[in-house]
Protein backbone atom coordinates (compact mmCIF):
# COMPACT_ATOMS: atom_id res chain seq x y z
CA UNK A 1 0.00 0.00 0.00
CA UNK A 2 1.61 3.30 -0.61
CA UNK A 3 1.19 5.65 1.82
CA UNK A 4 -0.05 9.12 1.01
CA UNK A 5 -1.34 9.70 4.44
CA UNK A 6 0.94 9.36 7.41
CA UNK A 7 -0.41 9.69 11.05
CA UNK A 8 2.12 11.03 14.36
CA UNK A 9 4.04 8.14 15.51
CA UNK A 10 2.65 5.99 18.14
CA UNK A 11 -1.09 7.02 16.70
CA UNK A 12 -3.83 4.71 18.36
CA UNK A 13 -5.73 2.42 16.10
CA UNK A 14 -8.29 0.23 17.34
CA UNK A 15 -11.79 0.60 18.51
CA UNK A 16 -14.20 0.86 20.90
CA UNK A 17 -16.73 -1.12 22.72
CA UNK A 18 -19.25 -0.94 25.72
CA UNK A 19 -20.03 -4.11 28.43
CA UNK A 20 -23.74 -4.48 27.91
CA UNK A 21 -23.05 -4.59 24.14
CA UNK A 22 -20.48 -6.98 24.15
CA UNK A 23 -20.16 -8.97 27.41
CA UNK A 24 -23.43 -11.09 27.51
CA UNK A 25 -23.41 -13.36 30.58
CA UNK A 26 -26.11 -10.60 31.98
CA UNK A 27 -26.85 -12.99 34.83
CA UNK A 28 -23.75 -14.99 35.63
CA UNK A 29 -21.18 -14.48 38.19
CA UNK A 30 -23.24 -13.10 39.98
CA UNK A 31 -23.21 -9.72 37.99
CA UNK A 32 -26.24 -7.13 39.32
CA UNK A 33 -29.06 -5.95 36.83
CA UNK A 34 -28.53 -2.64 35.25
CA UNK A 35 -31.46 -0.69 33.54
CA UNK A 36 -30.86 -2.51 30.31
CA UNK A 37 -31.21 -5.81 31.73
CA UNK A 38 -34.38 -4.50 33.71
CA UNK A 39 -36.22 -2.67 30.76
CA UNK A 40 -35.80 -5.52 28.49
CA UNK A 41 -37.30 -7.59 30.96
CA UNK A 42 -40.40 -4.96 31.12
CA UNK A 43 -40.83 -4.34 27.74
CA UNK A 44 -39.12 -6.38 25.35
CA UNK A 45 -40.64 -4.84 22.10
CA UNK A 46 -38.69 -2.18 22.31
CA UNK A 47 -35.93 -4.01 21.22
CA UNK A 48 -35.51 -4.64 17.45
CA UNK A 49 -36.85 -8.32 16.83
CA UNK A 50 -37.15 -8.31 20.77
CA UNK A 51 -33.58 -8.96 20.97
CA UNK A 52 -32.09 -7.87 24.74
CA UNK A 53 -28.99 -8.35 26.12
CA UNK A 54 -28.41 -11.28 27.61
CA UNK A 55 -25.96 -12.59 25.35
CA UNK A 56 -24.80 -9.99 22.63
CA UNK A 57 -21.65 -11.52 20.88
CA UNK A 58 -20.66 -13.69 24.60
CA UNK A 59 -17.06 -11.53 25.29
CA UNK A 60 -17.08 -12.59 28.69
CA UNK A 61 -16.65 -16.08 27.68
CA UNK A 62 -14.92 -15.28 24.00
CA UNK A 63 -12.25 -12.62 24.94
CA UNK A 64 -9.30 -14.76 24.65
CA UNK A 65 -10.39 -15.16 21.00
CA UNK A 66 -11.34 -11.87 20.39
CA UNK A 67 -8.08 -10.13 21.72
CA UNK A 68 -6.42 -12.31 19.40
CA UNK A 69 -8.71 -11.14 16.68
CA UNK A 70 -7.86 -7.60 17.20
CA UNK A 71 -4.28 -8.24 17.26
CA UNK A 72 -4.81 -9.79 13.92
CA UNK A 73 -6.14 -6.79 12.34
CA UNK A 74 -3.47 -4.49 13.66
CA UNK A 75 -5.33 -2.82 16.70
CA UNK A 76 -3.15 -0.92 19.66
CA UNK A 77 -5.35 0.15 21.59
CA UNK A 78 -9.00 -0.87 22.90
CA UNK A 79 -11.55 0.97 24.91
CA UNK A 80 -14.03 -0.86 26.55
CA UNK A 81 -16.11 -0.31 29.77
CA UNK A 82 -16.22 -1.97 32.66
CA UNK A 83 -20.17 -3.02 33.92
CA UNK A 84 -20.61 -1.16 37.87
CA UNK A 85 -23.21 -3.61 38.07
CA UNK A 86 -20.86 -6.68 37.17
CA UNK A 87 -18.35 -5.17 39.70
CA UNK A 88 -20.27 -4.00 42.05
CA UNK A 89 -23.56 -5.65 42.12
CA UNK A 90 -26.29 -3.02 43.21
CA UNK A 91 -24.06 -0.55 42.69
CA UNK A 92 -22.78 -0.56 46.45
CA UNK A 93 -20.70 -2.17 48.56
CA UNK A 94 -19.32 -5.50 48.33
CA UNK A 95 -16.94 -5.97 45.25
CA UNK A 96 -17.82 -9.42 43.10
CA UNK A 97 -14.31 -11.22 43.08
CA UNK A 98 -15.39 -12.58 39.49
CA UNK A 99 -15.93 -9.41 38.42
CA UNK A 100 -12.64 -8.34 39.18
CA UNK A 101 -10.94 -11.59 38.19
CA UNK A 102 -12.75 -11.05 34.74
CA UNK A 103 -11.36 -7.52 34.09
CA UNK A 104 -8.29 -8.25 35.25
CA UNK A 105 -8.01 -11.68 32.92
CA UNK A 106 -9.38 -9.23 29.73
CA UNK A 107 -6.58 -6.41 30.58
CA UNK A 108 -3.73 -9.24 30.76
CA UNK A 109 -4.76 -10.98 26.93
CA UNK A 110 -4.69 -7.09 25.77
CA UNK A 111 -1.26 -5.96 27.27
CA UNK A 112 0.50 -9.70 26.64
CA UNK A 113 -1.16 -9.08 22.51
CA UNK A 114 0.41 -5.53 22.85
CA UNK A 115 -3.04 -4.06 22.84
CA UNK A 116 -3.13 -0.89 25.44
CA UNK A 117 -6.34 -1.22 27.56
CA UNK A 118 -8.40 2.65 27.87
CA UNK A 119 -11.26 1.70 30.23
CA UNK A 120 -14.31 3.64 30.64
CA UNK A 121 -15.90 3.76 33.40
CA UNK A 122 -19.57 4.35 32.86
CA UNK A 123 -21.24 3.41 29.25
CA UNK A 124 -25.33 4.27 29.94
CA UNK A 125 -25.32 1.07 32.00
CA UNK A 126 -26.53 2.85 35.44
CA UNK A 127 -27.06 -0.56 38.32
CA UNK A 128 -30.88 -0.81 38.94
CA UNK A 129 -30.89 -0.53 42.51
CA UNK A 130 -28.88 3.17 41.61
CA UNK A 131 -31.76 4.00 39.03
CA UNK A 132 -34.64 3.28 41.85
CA UNK A 133 -32.82 6.15 44.27
CA UNK A 134 -33.02 8.76 41.67
CA UNK A 135 -29.61 7.62 38.99
CA UNK A 136 -27.45 11.27 38.25
CA UNK A 137 -30.01 13.08 40.11
CA UNK A 138 -29.57 11.52 43.52
CA UNK A 139 -26.48 12.81 45.47
CA UNK A 140 -26.27 9.30 46.79
CA UNK A 141 -25.62 7.79 43.53
CA UNK A 142 -23.11 10.48 42.56
CA UNK A 143 -21.23 9.75 45.46
CA UNK A 144 -21.45 5.94 45.15
CA UNK A 145 -19.91 6.34 41.75
CA UNK A 146 -16.79 8.61 43.13
CA UNK A 147 -16.60 5.27 44.95
CA UNK A 148 -16.82 3.19 42.61
CA UNK A 149 -14.59 4.75 40.08
CA UNK A 150 -11.76 4.86 43.29
CA UNK A 151 -12.58 1.00 43.35
CA UNK A 152 -11.75 0.56 39.78
CA UNK A 153 -8.24 3.25 39.40
CA UNK A 154 -7.14 1.10 42.69
CA UNK A 155 -7.90 -2.42 41.28
CA UNK A 156 -6.64 -1.65 37.59
CA UNK A 157 -5.15 1.56 37.64
CA UNK A 158 -1.33 -0.71 37.66
CA UNK A 159 -1.77 -1.67 34.28
CA UNK A 160 -4.50 0.92 33.00
CA UNK A 161 -3.11 4.53 31.55
CA UNK A 162 -5.90 5.58 30.07
CA UNK A 163 -9.24 6.14 31.91
CA UNK A 164 -12.62 7.51 30.91
CA UNK A 165 -15.04 8.89 33.43
CA UNK A 166 -18.11 8.70 30.39
CA UNK A 167 -19.26 8.12 27.32
CA UNK A 168 -21.60 10.15 26.30
CA UNK A 169 -23.28 11.38 29.22
CA UNK A 170 -25.82 14.05 27.36
CA UNK A 171 -27.33 10.32 25.93
CA UNK A 172 -28.63 8.53 28.80
CA UNK A 173 -30.31 12.79 29.55
CA UNK A 174 -31.95 12.70 26.06
CA UNK A 175 -32.72 8.89 26.43
CA UNK A 176 -34.43 8.64 29.40
CA UNK A 177 -35.12 12.31 30.41
CA UNK A 178 -36.59 13.95 27.21
CA UNK A 179 -36.92 11.43 24.12
CA UNK A 180 -38.25 8.01 25.23
CA UNK A 181 -35.29 6.12 23.71
CA UNK A 182 -33.34 4.78 27.43
CA UNK A 183 -35.13 3.56 30.56
CA UNK A 184 -36.57 5.41 32.99
CA UNK A 185 -38.87 6.98 30.03
CA UNK A 186 -39.12 10.11 31.71
CA UNK A 187 -40.39 13.45 29.55
CA UNK A 188 -38.92 16.11 31.60
CA UNK A 189 -36.71 19.33 30.92
CA UNK A 190 -36.01 20.20 34.45
CA UNK A 191 -35.00 16.78 35.57
CA UNK A 192 -32.61 16.29 31.98
CA UNK A 193 -31.05 19.22 33.48
CA UNK A 194 -30.47 18.09 37.38
CA UNK A 195 -29.10 14.32 35.56
CA UNK A 196 -26.85 16.55 33.22
CA UNK A 197 -25.30 18.04 36.19
CA UNK A 198 -25.40 15.24 38.36
CA UNK A 199 -23.33 13.61 35.70
CA UNK A 200 -20.80 16.73 35.25
CA UNK A 201 -20.25 16.15 39.25
CA UNK A 202 -19.81 12.41 39.36
CA UNK A 203 -17.07 13.28 36.57
CA UNK A 204 -15.31 16.01 38.98
CA UNK A 205 -15.46 13.59 42.18
CA UNK A 206 -13.99 10.90 39.56
CA UNK A 207 -11.22 13.19 38.67
CA UNK A 208 -10.56 14.39 42.32
CA UNK A 209 -10.31 10.65 43.68
CA UNK A 210 -7.73 9.54 40.25
CA UNK A 211 -5.77 12.72 40.91
CA UNK A 212 -5.43 11.64 44.29
CA UNK A 213 -3.95 8.58 43.71
CA UNK A 214 -1.40 9.97 41.06
CA UNK A 215 -0.87 7.24 39.45
CA UNK A 216 2.29 7.00 37.36
CA UNK A 217 1.27 8.08 33.28
CA UNK A 218 -2.34 7.80 33.64
CA UNK A 219 -4.43 10.10 32.39
CA UNK A 220 -8.35 10.30 32.72
CA UNK A 221 -10.77 12.03 30.23
CA UNK A 222 -14.19 11.93 29.13
CA UNK A 223 -16.16 10.84 25.61
CA UNK A 224 -18.33 13.48 24.39
CA UNK A 225 -20.28 12.82 20.89
CA UNK A 226 -19.24 16.22 19.86
CA UNK A 227 -22.01 16.72 16.43
CA UNK A 228 -20.98 20.02 14.98
CA UNK A 229 -24.62 22.03 15.01
CA UNK A 230 -25.04 23.95 11.14
CA UNK A 231 -27.08 26.46 10.50
CA UNK A 232 -29.72 26.46 7.86
CA UNK A 233 -28.14 29.86 6.54
CA UNK A 234 -26.23 33.10 8.01
CA UNK A 235 -29.56 34.64 8.18
CA UNK A 236 -29.08 35.51 11.87
CA UNK A 237 -32.64 33.08 13.69
CA UNK A 238 -31.12 30.30 12.38
CA UNK A 239 -27.43 31.30 13.75
CA UNK A 240 -28.70 31.49 16.59
CA UNK A 241 -30.87 28.38 16.59
CA UNK A 242 -27.39 26.83 16.04
CA UNK A 243 -25.39 28.51 18.44
CA UNK A 244 -28.28 27.61 21.04
CA UNK A 245 -28.42 23.80 20.19
CA UNK A 246 -23.98 23.97 20.68
CA UNK A 247 -24.90 25.22 23.71
CA UNK A 248 -27.72 22.19 24.82
CA UNK A 249 -25.96 19.43 23.34
CA UNK A 250 -22.05 20.37 22.84
CA UNK A 251 -20.86 22.67 25.29
CA UNK A 252 -23.25 21.43 28.38
CA UNK A 253 -20.46 18.88 28.71
CA UNK A 254 -17.87 20.03 27.09
CA UNK A 255 -17.01 23.33 29.32
CA UNK A 256 -17.68 21.94 32.44
CA UNK A 257 -15.15 18.92 31.55
CA UNK A 258 -12.32 21.42 29.78
CA UNK A 259 -12.85 24.50 31.58
CA UNK A 260 -14.04 23.64 34.62
CA UNK A 261 -17.17 25.49 34.14
CA UNK A 262 -20.72 26.37 32.65
CA UNK A 263 -20.88 29.00 29.41
CA UNK A 264 -23.07 31.91 30.99
CA UNK A 265 -25.07 32.00 27.77
CA UNK A 266 -26.11 28.34 28.34
CA UNK A 267 -26.97 29.08 32.31
CA UNK A 268 -28.58 32.30 31.01
CA UNK A 269 -31.30 29.86 28.95
CA UNK A 270 -31.56 27.88 32.01
CA UNK A 271 -32.34 30.32 34.51
CA UNK A 272 -34.48 32.12 32.11
CA UNK A 273 -36.73 28.92 31.74
CA UNK A 274 -36.68 27.77 35.28
CA UNK A 275 -34.62 25.07 34.68
CA UNK A 276 -31.78 25.31 37.41
CA UNK A 277 -30.84 21.98 39.06
CA UNK A 278 -29.91 21.92 42.79
CA UNK A 279 -26.42 22.60 43.42
CA UNK A 280 -25.11 22.32 46.80
CA UNK A 281 -22.12 24.46 48.22
CA UNK A 282 -18.45 23.13 46.75
CA UNK A 283 -19.70 22.51 43.35
CA UNK A 284 -19.09 25.08 41.54
CA UNK A 285 -14.80 24.45 42.95
CA UNK A 286 -14.87 20.94 42.43
CA UNK A 287 -15.92 21.95 39.03
CA UNK A 288 -13.17 24.29 38.45
CA UNK A 289 -10.40 21.89 40.19
CA UNK A 290 -11.07 18.84 38.60
CA UNK A 291 -11.33 18.99 34.66
CA UNK A 292 -9.96 16.59 32.40
CA UNK A 293 -6.17 15.90 31.04
CA UNK A 294 -7.58 14.33 27.86
CA UNK A 295 -10.88 14.23 25.65
CA UNK A 296 -12.64 11.59 23.37
CA UNK A 297 -14.98 12.46 20.62
CA UNK A 298 -17.42 10.07 19.37
CA UNK A 299 -18.32 11.57 15.64
CA UNK A 300 -20.86 9.85 13.39
CA UNK A 301 -23.10 13.01 12.46
CA UNK A 302 -23.75 16.44 11.96
CA UNK A 303 -26.67 18.19 13.59
CA UNK A 304 -28.38 20.61 10.89
CA UNK A 305 -30.75 23.01 11.91
CA UNK A 306 -32.81 25.99 11.57
CA UNK A 307 -34.71 28.54 13.41
CA UNK A 308 -38.29 27.48 14.53
CA UNK A 309 -41.26 27.41 11.55
CA UNK A 310 -44.17 27.28 14.28
CA UNK A 311 -44.84 28.58 17.75
CA UNK A 312 -43.95 25.01 20.10
CA UNK A 313 -47.89 23.61 21.56
CA UNK A 314 -48.24 25.53 24.87
CA UNK A 315 -49.74 22.71 26.00
CA UNK A 316 -46.56 20.25 24.89
CA UNK A 317 -44.21 19.60 27.87
CA UNK A 318 -41.22 22.05 27.25
CA UNK A 319 -38.21 20.51 25.36
CA UNK A 320 -34.65 21.29 23.75
CA UNK A 321 -36.42 21.46 20.68
CA UNK A 322 -38.67 24.30 21.36
CA UNK A 323 -35.79 26.76 20.62
CA UNK A 324 -34.62 24.93 17.15
CA UNK A 325 -35.64 22.95 14.21
CA UNK A 326 -33.97 20.05 12.59
CA UNK A 327 -33.13 20.97 9.18
CA UNK A 328 -32.64 18.73 6.23
CA UNK A 329 -30.11 19.73 3.63
CA UNK A 330 -31.48 19.00 0.46
CA UNK A 331 -28.37 16.65 -1.05
CA UNK A 332 -26.95 14.85 2.08
CA UNK A 333 -25.05 12.35 1.85
CA UNK A 334 -27.31 9.51 4.15
CA UNK A 335 -26.65 6.56 5.80
CA UNK A 336 -30.14 5.15 5.50
CA UNK A 337 -29.56 2.35 7.37
CA UNK A 338 -29.22 4.38 10.83
CA UNK A 339 -31.26 7.78 9.50
CA UNK A 340 -28.01 9.43 10.27
CA UNK A 341 -25.91 12.69 7.79
CA UNK A 342 -22.55 11.08 6.61
CA UNK A 343 -20.63 14.39 6.59
CA UNK A 344 -16.51 13.54 7.16
CA UNK A 345 -15.40 17.38 7.27
CA UNK A 346 -17.33 17.45 10.51
CA UNK A 347 -14.41 15.68 12.06
CA UNK A 348 -12.30 18.38 10.83
CA UNK A 349 -14.52 21.40 12.44
CA UNK A 350 -14.46 19.95 15.81
CA UNK A 351 -10.73 19.45 15.61
CA UNK A 352 -10.19 23.20 14.73
CA UNK A 353 -12.84 23.98 17.03
CA UNK A 354 -11.02 22.25 19.91
CA UNK A 355 -7.29 23.67 18.83
CA UNK A 356 -8.92 27.32 18.62
CA UNK A 357 -11.21 27.22 21.67
CA UNK A 358 -10.14 24.80 23.61
CA UNK A 359 -6.77 25.00 24.53
CA UNK A 360 -6.04 23.07 22.36
CA UNK A 361 -6.49 19.72 24.41
CA UNK A 362 -5.16 16.45 23.56
CA UNK A 363 -8.15 14.14 22.01
CA UNK A 364 -9.12 11.26 19.84
CA UNK A 365 -11.38 9.95 18.06
CA UNK A 366 -12.74 7.22 20.66
CA UNK A 367 -15.68 6.25 18.18
CA UNK A 368 -16.46 6.79 14.39
CA UNK A 369 -18.50 4.23 12.43
CA UNK A 370 -21.17 3.08 9.92
CA UNK A 371 -23.82 0.39 10.77
CA UNK A 372 -25.50 -1.61 7.84
CA UNK A 373 -28.22 -3.41 7.73
CA UNK A 374 -28.55 -7.07 6.36
CA UNK A 375 -24.91 -7.04 5.88
CA UNK A 376 -25.07 -10.71 4.53
CA UNK A 377 -26.06 -9.75 1.24
CA UNK A 378 -22.26 -8.18 0.49
CA UNK A 379 -20.49 -11.50 1.32
CA UNK A 380 -18.89 -13.42 -1.40
CA UNK A 381 -17.07 -15.92 -0.84
CA UNK A 382 -17.35 -16.24 2.82
CA UNK A 383 -16.26 -12.80 3.61
CA UNK A 384 -18.42 -9.44 3.87
CA UNK A 385 -17.30 -7.19 1.08
CA UNK A 386 -17.94 -3.56 3.29
CA UNK A 387 -15.86 -1.67 0.60
CA UNK A 388 -18.64 0.98 1.89
CA UNK A 389 -17.13 1.32 5.20
CA UNK A 390 -13.42 1.21 3.94
CA UNK A 391 -14.52 4.28 1.81
CA UNK A 392 -16.19 5.74 5.28
CA UNK A 393 -12.74 5.48 7.20
CA UNK A 394 -10.92 7.08 4.49
CA UNK A 395 -12.91 9.82 3.86
CA UNK A 396 -12.86 10.68 7.87
CA UNK A 397 -9.38 9.42 8.20
CA UNK A 398 -8.74 12.30 5.41
CA UNK A 399 -10.18 14.91 7.35
CA UNK A 400 -8.69 14.29 10.46
CA UNK A 401 -4.65 13.74 8.37
CA UNK A 402 -5.93 17.44 7.30
CA UNK A 403 -6.54 18.63 10.82
CA UNK A 404 -3.40 17.31 12.06
CA UNK A 405 -1.52 18.92 9.30
CA UNK A 406 -2.80 22.44 10.64
CA UNK A 407 -1.65 21.32 14.16
CA UNK A 408 -4.37 20.03 16.10
CA UNK A 409 -3.96 17.41 19.12
CA UNK A 410 -5.05 14.41 17.74
CA UNK A 411 -3.69 10.89 19.26
CA UNK A 412 -5.96 8.17 17.49
CA UNK A 413 -8.47 6.84 16.03
CA UNK A 414 -11.00 4.31 16.96
CA UNK A 415 -13.74 2.86 14.87
CA UNK A 416 -17.25 1.50 16.60
CA UNK A 417 -16.58 -1.51 16.80
CA UNK A 418 -14.39 -4.32 16.88
CA UNK A 419 -17.19 -6.64 16.58
CA UNK A 420 -20.43 -6.51 15.14
CA UNK A 421 -22.21 -5.89 18.70
CA UNK A 422 -25.79 -5.48 20.44
CA UNK A 423 -27.22 -1.74 20.01
CA UNK A 424 -29.26 -0.17 22.57
CA UNK A 425 -32.50 0.06 20.93
CA UNK A 426 -31.04 -1.25 17.52
CA UNK A 427 -30.56 -4.50 19.19
CA UNK A 428 -28.69 -6.25 16.09
CA UNK A 429 -30.28 -4.56 13.17
CA UNK A 430 -27.04 -2.25 11.78
CA UNK A 431 -23.74 -4.15 12.12
CA UNK A 432 -20.84 -2.16 12.75
CA UNK A 433 -17.75 -4.31 13.14
CA UNK A 434 -14.66 -5.37 11.35
CA UNK A 435 -15.75 -8.23 12.07
CA UNK A 436 -19.17 -9.91 11.41
CA UNK A 437 -20.63 -12.34 14.04
CA UNK A 438 -23.42 -14.92 13.28
CA UNK A 439 -25.71 -14.34 16.11
CA UNK A 440 -26.39 -17.82 15.65
CA UNK A 441 -23.42 -19.58 15.65
CA UNK A 442 -21.43 -16.72 17.50
CA UNK A 443 -19.06 -17.93 14.78
CA UNK A 444 -16.64 -14.58 13.94
CA UNK A 445 -15.05 -13.89 10.81
CA UNK A 446 -13.09 -10.71 9.84
CA UNK A 447 -14.66 -8.80 6.85
CA UNK A 448 -12.29 -7.19 4.39
CA UNK A 449 -12.75 -3.98 5.70
CA UNK A 450 -10.47 -5.76 9.02
CA UNK A 451 -7.90 -6.71 6.71
CA UNK A 452 -7.89 -3.14 5.07
CA UNK A 453 -7.11 -1.32 8.69
CA UNK A 454 -4.68 -3.75 9.80
CA UNK A 455 -2.65 -2.22 6.79
CA UNK A 456 -3.63 1.20 7.96
CA UNK A 457 -1.81 0.05 11.25
CA UNK A 458 0.92 -1.17 10.38
CA UNK A 459 1.59 1.14 7.73
CA UNK A 460 0.74 4.04 10.62
CA UNK A 461 -1.51 5.44 7.40
CA UNK A 462 -3.11 4.62 3.90
C1 LIG B 1 -22.71 5.72 20.22
C2 LIG B 1 -22.58 4.86 21.45
C3 LIG B 1 -22.33 3.42 21.17
C4 LIG B 1 -22.92 2.86 19.90
C5 LIG B 1 -22.91 3.84 18.74
C6 LIG B 1 -23.73 3.44 17.53
O1 LIG B 1 -23.54 6.79 20.49
O2 LIG B 1 -21.53 5.32 22.28
O3 LIG B 1 -22.69 2.74 22.33
O4 LIG B 1 -24.08 2.18 20.12
O5 LIG B 1 -23.33 5.11 19.14
O6 LIG B 1 -25.07 3.79 17.68
P1 LIG B 1 -26.26 2.77 17.57
O7 LIG B 1 -25.81 1.55 18.29
O8 LIG B 1 -27.41 3.42 18.24
O9 LIG B 1 -26.50 2.55 16.13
Amino acid sequence: MTVKYKFPEGFWWGSAASATQMEGAAKEDGKGLNIWDYWYEKEPTRFFDGVGPEVTSDFYHQYKEDIKLMKEIGHNSFRFSISWARLIPGGIGQVNKKAVEFYNNVINELLSNEIEPFINLFHFDMPLELQQKGGWESREVVDAYAEYSKICFELFGDRVKRWFTFNEPVVPVEGGYLYDFHYPNVVDFNRAVQVAYGTMIANAKAIKEFKALQLEDAKIGIVLNLTPSYPRSSNPADLKAANIVDLFFNRSFLDPAVRGEYPSELVEIIKREGLVPEMLEGDKQLLKENTIDFLGVNYYQPRRVKAKECMPNPAAPLMPDNFFDYYEMPGRKMNVYRGWEIYEKGIYDIAINLKENYGNIEWYISENGMGVQDEERFIVDGRVEDNYRIDFVKDHLTWLHKSIEEGCNVKGYHMWTFIDNWSWSNAYKNRYGFIQLDLKTQKRVIKKSGYWIKQVSENNGF
